[in-house]
């Protein structure tokens, strides 16, 4: 069976864990990172040098990096419309899954961490007011792809929506002032329709 190494708060195990779930394959999930620890021994490091969350273990085949297992688990185990079948809709997935690292992920940690993780003493609110403004300036771009598809890669949903659609939780449920975004309101309303996504991202925030 794949076995999924890392805590199940971690955004980039829920990453994975959805797509699993979106293709229909059983996973084990196994507790480690942060309260957890596990990821410091030799035996981790072995499999996942940078020490973080998630590894992939397929059989004797080990991987890092979210996006890449999303990829991989998608490619092996799924099939359209998570996988898309043409190499011009699996690279628009991929636009969007790179464009999650460019230019959501910096200023959503920001906010994350002075919203939810970092102890009342450790926040810093004039932080969060900086990264709203960058996330709004990304978040604009897709609330205007999607005034016209209902997905990020168009009428079908697919690995694109994975990882920004992990931050589109995090960016409407967190307690904090941001602008309103219609469209992508009714994509994350979307999003909750399904079963994977609120089992798998739509967790206590911690
Ligand atoms: N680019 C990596 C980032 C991995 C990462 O930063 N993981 C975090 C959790 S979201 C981590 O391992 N933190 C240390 C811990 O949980 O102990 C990926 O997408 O997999």
């Amino acid at each position: 069976m794949v076995r999924i190494l890392g805590r199940a708060n971690s955004i980039n195990v829920q990453k994975v864990m959805w797509c699993a779930a979106e293709i229909g394959l059983d996973v084990e999930r196994v507790d480690i990172g942060m309260k957890f620890g596990g990821n410091d021994t030799p035996e981790y490091l072995a499999k996942n040098p940078n020490g973080l969350i998630p590894t992939l273990e397929d059989g004797d085949f080990v991987a890092w990096e979210s996006h890449t297992i999303v990829r991989y688990l998608a490619e092996k185990y799924g099939a359209r419309p998570w996988w898309p079948a043409a190499l011009e809709d699996r690279t628009r997935a991929s636009q969007w899954m790179d464009w999650y690292l460019t230019r959501i992920h910096p200023p959503m940690t920001v906010i994350f961490w002075n919203v939810v993780r970092h102890p009342p003493e450790k926040r810093d609110p004039e932080a969060v007011v900086g990264a709203t403004v960058e996330a709004a300036k990304a978040w604009r771009i897709l609330d205007d792809l999607l005034a016209g598809q209902d997905y990020v890669g168009g009428a079908e949903p697919s690995i694109g929506d994975i990882p920004v659609g992990c931050y589109c939780y995090r960016w409407f449920e967190m307690d904090f002032e941001k602008p309103a975004f219609a469209n992508l309101g009714a994509w994350y309303e979307r999003l909750k329709a399904r079963a994977p996504y609120r089992d798998h991202v739509m967790l206590p925030l911690s």
